[in-house]
């Protein structure tokens, strides 16, 4: 939509503003099971981090309970959230992965 100007004869458009959408953390928690080689291989293998930030991503994890492996939308924060959940059950760890609102 845009709206015309009058009186000067310069004609100005308005945008129509798309609205950016929300933002989510998928985030790790610690547990006292679940091997260090595993979570290494779970953020590179659905975060796409390399060896050395997702051996530093563990560490956090591993001494502070909790840790961001990324921020992404909704649809695609669910779909992470599934697929680490589900990859861990699959080889019998107890990891958890879940996500809140950035
Ligand atoms: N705390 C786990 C261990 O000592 C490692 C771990 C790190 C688990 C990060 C979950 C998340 N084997």
């Amino acid at each position: 939509g845009g709206q015309g100007g009058t009186g000067t004869g310069v004609i100005t458009k308005t945008k129509p503003k798309t609205q950016k959408p929300s933002m989510y953390k998928v985030l790790l928690l610690n547990d006292d099971y679940t091997p260090m080689e595993f979570v290494v291989h779970i953020l590179e293998r659905f975060f796409n981090k390399g060896p050395e930030e997702a051996a530093q991503i563990m560490l956090h994890v591993h001494q502070h309970g909790v840790g961001i492996c990324g921020v992404y939308t909704y649809e695609v924060a669910e779909t992470k959230v599934t697929q680490v959940v589900d990859f861990s059950r699959q080889h019998q760890h107890p990891l958890q992965c879940t996500m809140e609102r950035d």
